[in-house]
């Protein structure tokens, strides 16, 4: 076993953790402070979202000099501070690496946009225009309008999938790889352990570069598949030349990928990445309006259980799981899936519970582990690049959606719901910072926060802690096999775990509603009796109460 398959790994969100210095963002000083919080989780790992400098247009996902820590974050030195400070307590810190794009800022871009013959012309995608001066083709961006934006100096276009200020690096010119090569092995140098790596399967492009088949009403077209031919070949090759050489964990986004791909990816003979985040499983309360607006339904369970089943056996003995519910870009379960109201610890706890019962390395988003929920704000409340382009887009342009209904969707899934400070105590701004927050904070935070939860009878935090050591104690969670049991089931999530003579089962009530346990067509349940961990007190032998989750033992 390597250690991240022994791990859970949490997600840090830097800017909303915890502010050292009463500036109103959070930083790494503030980070060092609460690492006695992080080693009482028991977590054997950190992940930070990227905390180089960087203007900020995508709260870092636009960096601008991949050597240097934002100013706003601290210092290089703190940085160092608290890796030395973490590896005491025997935490690894995994950074961010955003190599698809960088920021319009750094200044590879600012010089290839100068001129078509300089050292940094050819570090982006740089295309002409149509012979009627319109962009080379109708791909869209992800966060709205047209991948290409025109630059006069050059009388060509360049791409970006995501926001115009984010332009995609050119993965085709070595010269380039070896910059982001060399920039990870600098961090290596500083004793980083491992790398989270930005939509790492959109790096190689299509190079035809021809338009997307045209969609009714759509000026530009998402792209469906942005894993480019040389992708593979690629990966292989940051592989060959850093992670393995300088024994670094990895973990790849990998948005639009299928479970074949994944396990591609993955499968450690291939040398690529140890484990890859797919995007199926959140996809399941996804939907799409008939004029293609945002929406969102009722999440369909069935289809999750299927696809984290799917996911488990495809990959078992041939790679490993990264699991999540909740990261950055997603917003609280217990308000998009579960009922963040009357049970709000039963529905954290009862997805905590499905997610560290399965094969694979756990990952837990900052306040997911107290149970933080989703700010119901207001559009000018919102922050994120994407949702106000989206508005922009959906509500103001084309009017497919009046602002409420918009809000209606925002408030499940927007990114910015799990981007809102971390909820520490009772005091002020959470007892986030000490200024005014540079986001503002869930007005619950008096009712949900950090002090309040530990001390609570129902605490999600404590849940949590039982849940870790499990994983850390128990080999059967990390090499036991998986086995679904009521696929057909709706309501009820039931896998079983085994190692030689062990025997485990996972059982979990995804609905408020209580589950007579005779309405559960599996003899087997039965057979298990031996409460592991259990967020109700009391077993109850006749049903399932709204969102009692269990590990039971034979
Ligand atoms: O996210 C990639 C990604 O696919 C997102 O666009 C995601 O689908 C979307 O946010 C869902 O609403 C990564 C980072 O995690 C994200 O924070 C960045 O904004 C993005 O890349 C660009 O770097
Ligand atoms: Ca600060």
């Amino acid at each position: 076993m390597k250690w991240w398959q022994k791990a859970v790994i949490y997600e840090i969100y830097p800017k909303s953790f915890y502010d050292s210095n009463g500036d109103g963002i959070g930083d790494i000083p503030g980070i060092i402070k609460k690492l006695p919080y992080i080693k009482d989780l028991g977590v054997y790992a950190i992940w930070l979202t990227p905390i180089y400098l960087s203007p900020q247009v995508d709260n870092g996902y636009d960096v601008a000099d991949y050597r240097k820590v934002d100013p706003m974050f601290g210092a290089t030195d703190d940085l160092k501070e608290l890796i030395k400070e973490a590896h005491k307590q025997n935490i690894k810190v995994i950074l961010d690496m955003v190599a698809n794009h960088t920021s319009d800022q750094c200044v590879w871009f600012r010089e290839s946009k100068k001129s078509k013959d300089n050292y940094f012309s050819d570090f982006y995608i740089w295309k002409d225009p149509k012979p009627d001066g319109s962009a080379p083709n109708n791909w869209a961006a992800s966060f709205g309008g047209s991948a290409w934006t025109y630059v006069p100096e050059r009388n060509q276009y360049y791409l970006h999938y995501y926001a115009s200020q984010q332009p995609d690096l050119n993965w085709e010119n070595p010269i380039v790889r070896q910059y982001i090569f060399d920039a990870m092995r600098y961090w290596k140098a500083q004793g980083v352990d491992g790398w989270r790596l930005d939509v790492i399967t959109q790096i190689s492009k299509d190079l035809t570069f021809k338009d997307a088949p045209k969609v009714p009403g759509k000026k530009y077209v998402p792209l469906k598949n942005t894993s480019g031919p040389h992708m593979h070949k690629f990966i292989h090759e940051l592989n060959r030349e850093v992670l393995s050489p300088f024994d670094m964990m990895s973990v790849g986004e990998a948005p639009n990928s299928s479970i074949d791909e994944i396990l591609k990816l993955t499968a450690p003979e291939r040398e690529e990445l140890d484990m890859a985040f797919s995007f199926e499983h959140m996809r399941i309360d996804k939907a799409t309006g008939p004029n293609g607006e945002l929406a969102v339904k009722k999440p369909d369970f069935k289809q999750l259980k299927d696809v984290l089943s799917k996911m488990q056996t495809k990959l078992a003995n041939k790679a490993w799981n990264a699991l999540y519910f909740e990261n950055h870009d997603r917003s609280r379960i217990p308000s998009r899936w579960g009922d963040d109201k009357k049970y709000r610890y039963e529905s954290a706890t009862a997805f905590a519970t499905i997610l560290h019962g399965l094969c694979g390395t756990p990952f837990v988003f900052q306040g997911e582990e107290i149970g933080m929920t989703n700010p119901q704000y207001d559009m000018n409340q919102y922050e994120d690049i994407e949702l106000k382009n989206s508005y922009q887009e959906q509500v103001e342009e084309k009017k497919l959606l009046t602002t409420k209904e918009f809000l209606d969707v925002e408030h499940k899934i927007a990114r910015d719901n799990s981007r809102a400070p971390m909820q520490w105590n009772s005091s002020k701004n959470a007892g986030f910072s000490q200024g005014t927050p540079w986001y503002q904070v869930n007005p619950n935070y008096d009712e949900i926060n950090v002090e309040k939860d530990r001390q609570s009878k129902k605490s999600v935090f404590k849940y949590y802690q039982d849940l870790i050591k499990l994983r850390h104690n128990e080999d059967i969670l990390t090499e036991g096999t998986y086995k679904e049991l009521i696929p057909e089931d709706e309501n009820v999530f039931a896998y079983k775990r085994d190692l030689n003579d062990k025997h485990w089962l996972v059982l979990v009530n995804l609905t408020s509603k209580t589950i007579p346990m005779a309405d559960l067509k599996s003899d087997e349940i039965k057979n298990y009796s031996k409460i592991i961990i259990h967020n109700y007190e009391g077993q109850e032998e006749k049903q399932l109460r709204p969102y009692e989750a269990v590990i039971l033992a034979k």
